[in-house]
């Protein structure tokens, strides 16, 4: 069983992060869970009557891409107002310092709500694209939208509560492509349950966890493959793992060096300072 460390063994975590050159940190939604973003698996994670699962599926966009886009617009609204928090900032904090001393530090992320870029952090990979940005299923264009909303048709639409019910929007007033004359429909540049990850995105994150000398698993409940994977893969190198989270997260729990118990918006910057 792996020692159980609780935030009084922050000074055992201080000796190896002073000691490590090559930081990478995983994280999920837990770390923005306070600034107010519902996770996946906590009692926040139900968007009317469905679960993620439900949603983020290339099958789902295909059956109701009208019931999937205001899923979307409900999340990308949620994001645009949130501000990052204790644990964001003090991610980037780290980046700098770090950094400046030489040090390799980045964040892998699992979140598509952008809040690790803007607290600051630049070296972040995200994993599952993110919710500012577009695709055209015709002609594969992706871009940046932070239009809000993202089209006329879904203002004031995507309310979370249960009773509220779809808006049925016909697909030629949904997110439509801007390029040039294409005006195909636009999905969320993110990766849905069922696709593949892009090939580039993978093979950096698992570079940059085959270099690593100290792995940092923040907020996450590491069942979603393959990002649950890459924790054990460092441990199985021997890399101290540290776990941050209000809960044991079965997965990972066996390969712990250090596990801080509570909101990483206290235990991150306590362990980072
Ligand atoms: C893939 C973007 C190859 C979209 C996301 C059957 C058919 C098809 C596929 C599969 C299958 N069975 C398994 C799979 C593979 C599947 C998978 O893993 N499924 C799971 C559900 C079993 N994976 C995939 O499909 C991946 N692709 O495998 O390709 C392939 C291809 C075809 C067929 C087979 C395989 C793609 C996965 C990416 C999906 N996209 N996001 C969107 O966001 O809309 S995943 C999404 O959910 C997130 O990105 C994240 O990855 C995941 C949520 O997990 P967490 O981030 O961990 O969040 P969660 O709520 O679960 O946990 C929060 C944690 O924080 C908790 O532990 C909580 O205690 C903690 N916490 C809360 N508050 C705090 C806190 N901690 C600290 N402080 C706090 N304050
Ligand atoms: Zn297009």
């Amino acid at each position: 069983m792996a020692k159980r460390v609780c935030l009084s063994d922050v000074k055992a975590f201080h000796e190896v992060f002073k000691k490590s050159k090559n930081i990478v940190v995983l994280t999920g939604a837990g770390v923005s869970a306070e600034s107010g973003i519902p996770t996946f698996r906590g009692s926040g994670g139900f968007w009317r009557k469905y679960q993620a699962t439900d949603l983020a599926t290339p099958t789902a966009f295909k059956r109701d891409p009208s019931l999937v886009w205001e899923f979307y617009h409900y999340r990308r609204e949620v994001v645009m107002a949130a501000s990052p928090n204790k644990a964001h900032t003090a991610l980037a904090e780290a980046e700098r310092r770090l950094t400046a001393e030489g040090r390799q530090f980045n964040v892998v992320t699992q979140n598509v709500d952008g809040l690790h870029l803007k607290a600051g952090s630049s070296n972040v990979l995200e994993l599952h694209g993110s919710l500012m940005k577009t695709r055209c299923l015709k002609c594969e264009d992706v871009r940046e939208n932070r239009d809000s909303p993202i089209c006329p048709a879904l203002e004031g639409r995507g309310l979370p509560d249960v009773n509220s019910c779809s808006s049925s929007i016909p697909t030629e007033q949904l997110p439509r492509c801007q390029s040039g004359s294409c005006n195909g429909l636009l999905r969320p540049h993110v990766v849905w349950f069922g696709e593949n990850l892009d090939s580039g995105v993978l093979a950096e994150a698992e570079r940059l966890l085959s270099a690593c000398d100290l792995c940092l698993v923040i907020g996450t409940s590491s069942v979603v493959y393959p990002a649950a994977a890459f924790a054990p893969s460092a441990a199985a190198r021997g890399i101290p793992v540290a776990e941050f989270n209000i809960e044991e997260s079965p997965t990972v729990h066996d390969l712990l060096s250090f596990y801080f118990k509570g909101p990483c918006g206290t235990t991150v910057p306590e362990a980072l300072s």
